[in-house]
């Protein structure tokens, strides 16, 4: 069978660009589970156009779709044949993400201990946190990358609470954290008050230009920017803005849920141009906790099946820059412009 055909089709009908390289990793991911989440998950491109393939698939009789989920029919298992079934082996320990939390065994304690009572994910935020272990190996990067010993760290939008785990270690020079969602600033600033560290908690919405005071302060940023152009502009370009020097670090998740390569591209593009220069991709880095809005999300409407994920599916890259000389960041206001969706865009 021709993928590249099919790739098109697809294309074509989700508006979402896919080439035969998808196909064969969706027919691969379809040899290992039959539920649409973890097919997702397995096939690592966006869901509107995953959902697509299942659909236009079933009207090829490649698969038959029930609410057990789906299923290859004789003629999907005679196309899918020399097709090797997808295959998880990053390392069990770390969990592919390449660190070790062995030295911060007090500190997993105590985080574990304090996110307990978080606050839970909201849908106008379009939230969705990460889970600890998640967060502790993002600070372990971190710490190991020389940006928090001693240094300035700025979070934009904080649902992760890494600002906690950065207080808990107290080994970093300062903390600030701009987020929307009083929530969060609230729960972050009474942590920090019970638990005895610092930190600089303010209420920013970062579709407008940072505040003047945080920029060019700052050693690090951390963020995770909801998955469209504009939303990464907004976010990781108020992040650069905010970095003191050539050499300070930015860093942030991009996902394949709501992102195709050309998107990652676009991404890419447009941040280069703002002098940084990418040190690390680190694939499937960031798990993300089933946010439990679910049913009200495009994606949902979009699914063949409708079934509540059974494990977390939605997982992301974290990325990791430096700036270089002359680099510089966005100041764009965005207005009360919705900045968050976007056609390859589903789980808001
Ligand atoms: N809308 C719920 C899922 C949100 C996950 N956001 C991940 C952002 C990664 N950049």
């Amino acid at each position: 069978m021709d993928f590249k055909d099919l790739a098109k089709e697809i294309s074509s009908r989700s508006k979402i660009k896919i080439n035969r390289k998808n196909i064969e990793r969706l027919l691969g991911a379809l040899r290992k589970t039959k539920l649409p989440w973890e097919l997702v998950d397995l096939s690592d491109f966006p869901v509107p156009a995953v959902f697509e393939s299942m659909k236009v698939l079933e009207e090829k009789e490649i698969i038959s779709i029930s609410d057990a989920g789906f299923k290859l029919t004789a003629r999907g298992k005679e196309v899918v044949k020399d097709i090797h079934p997808v295959e998880d082996i990053s390392c069990s320990d770390c969990e592919g993400r390449g660190i070790t939390l062995e030295k911060f065994s007090d500190l997993e304690k105590k985080f574990l201990r304090v996110q307990k009572n978080r606050p839970g994910a909201i849908r106008r935020f379009d939230q969705g946190y990460v889970t600890p272990k998640t967060t502790l190996s993002r600070f372990a990067v971190a710490y190991e990358r020389g940006d928090v010993v001693g240094k300035e760290i700025i979070l934009l939008g904080d649902d992760d609470l890494m600002s906690i785990a950065l207080g808990l270690s107290g080994l970093t020079k300062g903390i600030t954290v701009v987020e929307i969602d009083k929530r969060l600033t609230d729960f972050i600033q009474e942590t920090a008050d019970k638990e005895g560290f610092k930190i600089n908690v303010q209420t920013v919405d970062l579709r407008h230009p940072l505040p003047k005071e945080h920029v060019k302060k700052y050693d690090a940023f951390i963020t995770d920017p909801p998955e469209t152009i504009k939303a990464a502009d907004a976010f990781i370009g108020r992040g650069i803005a905010s970095l003191r020097a050539p050499g300070s670090a930015g860093y942030f998740g991009f996902t394949r849920r709501e992102a195709s390569l050309t998107k990652w591209y676009d991404v890419q593009k447009l941040l280069l141009k703002y002098r940084i220069v990418f040190t690390d991709i680190v694939h499937n880095f960031n798990e993300y906790v089933n946010w439990g809005y679910e049913e009200e999300t495009r994606a949902w409407r979009l699914s063949p099946i409708k079934v509540r994920p059974r494990k977390n599916w939605y997982r992301s890259a974290l990325y990791r820059f430096e700036t270089l000389d002359g680099f510089r960041g966005n100041f764009k206001d965005y207005g009360e412009e919705n900045i968050y969706e976007d056609v390859e865009s589903s789980t808001t």
